[in-house]
């Protein structure tokens, strides 16, 4: 048996960055393995098992950084094959791949509702707040601060090369947000007359470094140097517990056509281009990580990866879910 065209068009969807967004893609995979326990037809339980381990290792290949994207798998496989241990009949493991997909999704809108809560705290009357990119954690922020009648203006960056940042800026602009958008290279430029920086994260490090989309290491240097506020939003399963074993977090490089037209690397075959996606900014930059279980200082991340991660270092599950290192490896301890 073939499993549902939707999952392989779910995967297409975040390989493109159709889906995208860290949190977003870990709920598309999340709903993807929901779809093998709703759509795969089979009476056999075994059967069953293989095809979300199939579809599992399908989706998680898609993108390597957001470790967003495996926590969600492994919210889900963890269930599913413990409830196989114990001996569930076929129906019953439908019905534990569909709950525990459902939680995950749950979980993760709860989450932000929390980080948005928490994080407007942090917003003051008269600010002039920096972005990055465009993480819905961290505009979930902003426009919770807002709603709750404070007052203050955005700077967001573009971000190339995929232009993230004009959707923030339009997200912002339509809830009555004042907000500038500059080039990436301006941040710098802006950075004295800030007040806080937010950023997203695809990753947050046992040992507190975040990785998220490239540029917020500088962005983060630079507030750093101005002596300028840094936080990230960041749900708990943005964690990585494979970094509790002293694995690095991978950092996605993209096709160079993101950056120059395919006629320009026609024309001048002797440029090398280089895209990567993400960069890791170390906990030293970081004043707070807002979680919704909380906000920590970047030195609490490895107290969160304990409490919600404990079980990973006794898993006993396939490689491909046990965060095999990719090719370019960075952060981590
Ligand atoms: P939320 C994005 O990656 C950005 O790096 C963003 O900061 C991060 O995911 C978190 O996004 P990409 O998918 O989960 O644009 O907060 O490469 O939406």
């Amino acid at each position: 048996m073939r499993l549902p065209e939707e999952i392989f068009r779910i995967a297409d969807d975040i390989r493109t960055m159709r889906i995208r967004g860290a949190g977003r893609i870990a709920r598309a995979a999340a709903s993807g393995l929901a779809l093998v326990a709703e759509k795969y037809e089979t009476n056999n339980r075994d059967e069953l098992k293989d095809a979300l381990l199939e579809a599992a290792r399908i989706l998680v290949s898609t993108r390597p950084t957001a470790v967003s994207l495996p926590n969600a798998i492994r919210f889900v496989v963890v269930r599913a094959l413990n409830a196989y241990e114990q001996g569930a009949d076929v129906n019953e493991l439908r019905e534990t791949i569909k709950t525990s997909a459902e939680d995950f999704i749950a979980n993760s809108r709860t989450a932000v509702e929390r980080i948005a809560e928490f994080g407007a705290r942090r917003i003051r009357d008269g600010d002039r707040v920096m972005t990055h990119c465009h993480s819905t954690a961290a505009v979930s922020v902003l426009l919770k601060a807002w709603e709750q009648g404070k007052r203050f203006e955005v700077f967001s960056t573009e971000t190339r090369p995929r232009f993230q940042g004009r959707i923030t800026a339009a997200l912002l602009a339509d809830a009555g947000i004042p907000v500038t958008m500059i080039v990436d290279s301006a941040a710098r430029y802006f950075m004295e007359s800030i007040d806080a920086v937010i950023v997203g994260a695809d990753a947050v490090a046992a040992n507190g470094a975040v990785v998220n989309k490239i540029g917020t290491s500088a962005i983060a240097l630079a507030a750093h140097e101005a002596r300028v506020n840094f936080f990230v939003a960041a749900e708990t399963y943005k964690f990585s517990p494979e970094t509790m074993l002293g694995t690095l977090i991978t950092i996605e490089e993209r096709d160079p056509t993101e950056v120059v037209d395919k006629e320009y690397l026609e024309q001048h075959p002797k440029v090398r281009v280089r895209n990567p996606a993400f960069d890791v900014t170390p906990p030293e930059y970081i004043d707070i990580i807002i979680t919704e279980r909380g906000v920590i200082p970047p030195q609490g991340a490895l107290m969160i990866l304990r409490e919600e991660f404990g079980w990973f270092t006794r898993a006993n599950l396939p490689d491909f879910l046990m965060g095999a290192p990719g090719p370019a490896h960075v952060a981590g301890y």
